[in-house]
């Protein structure tokens, strides 16, 4: 005898339990970029690191390389309502990119070479919640999805995983981001549907 298994989303009407309020899942992976696609040689790639002080680290690419990386699936969650299920990313988490600093901090304002921005709590990159991703699916990142590097924060809309990272500013106060200033949600959580300010 035997069963046949639709897995999920194969039976419609099934709602999939991966899948956060008001989103749908896809199989294509969507680009969206409040400007051009950044182009960084990974010889002129560098992140800097600053602390409430100002005082500043600045880890290059090879530093970046010679950190312990690991292979993370997740599922990701665009505010423009699609979602992406089991992607597969390797990257550094944050965690050791912050091991040195022992900083007040309780925000991060991240940045990203040609402008963009992203605050989040600093906790929220901690913890092995957040990583510094070079590659997809096995392959290098792709520029246009943020290669060299991008901040990958999956439980946060992915407006939060700022691609072409190239800093990360330790900050006191909770400073809006580019997308945040105009009016998205300064935390994001797709479970919660925080898609606009005072979702
Ligand atoms: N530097 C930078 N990072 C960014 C963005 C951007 O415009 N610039 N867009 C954000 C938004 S709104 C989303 S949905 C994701 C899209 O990532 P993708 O293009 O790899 O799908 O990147 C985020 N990170
Ligand atoms: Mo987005």
């Amino acid at each position: 005898m035997s069963v046949i298994s639709r897995g999920f989303g194969g039976h419609r009407g099934t709602p999939d339990p991966r899948v956060p309020p008001g989103q749908y899942a896809t199989d294509e992976f969507p680009v969206l970029s409040a400007g051009p696609t950044q182009h960084i040689d990974t010889e002129d790639w560098a992140l800097d690191i600053t602390d409430i002080d100002g005082s500043k680290t600045t880890m290059s690419w090879r530093q970046l390389m010679d950190l312990p990386s690991e292979e993370i699936t997740v599922d990701i969650h665009c505010v423009t309502k699609w979602s992406k299920l089991g992607t597969t990313w390797r990257g550094v988490p944050v965690d050791a990119l912050l091991d040195e600093t022992e900083s007040e901090a309780e925000y991060a304002l991240v940045h990203s070479y040609g402008g963009y921005t992203t605050n989040l709590p600093l906790e929220d990159l901690l913890n092995g919640k957040a990583w510094v991703v070079f590659e997809y699916d096995g392959g290098e990142l792709d520029p246009a999805h943020g290669g060299p590097a991008r901040l990958l924060v999956p439980h946060l809309y992915l407006w939060k995983s700022a691609k072409w990272i190239s800093g990360i500013e330790l900050r006191l106060d909770d400073q809006a981001g580019f997308w945040e200033s105009l009016g998205y949600h300064e935390y994001g959580d797709p479970w919660l549907e925080q898609r606009y300010a005072g979702d």
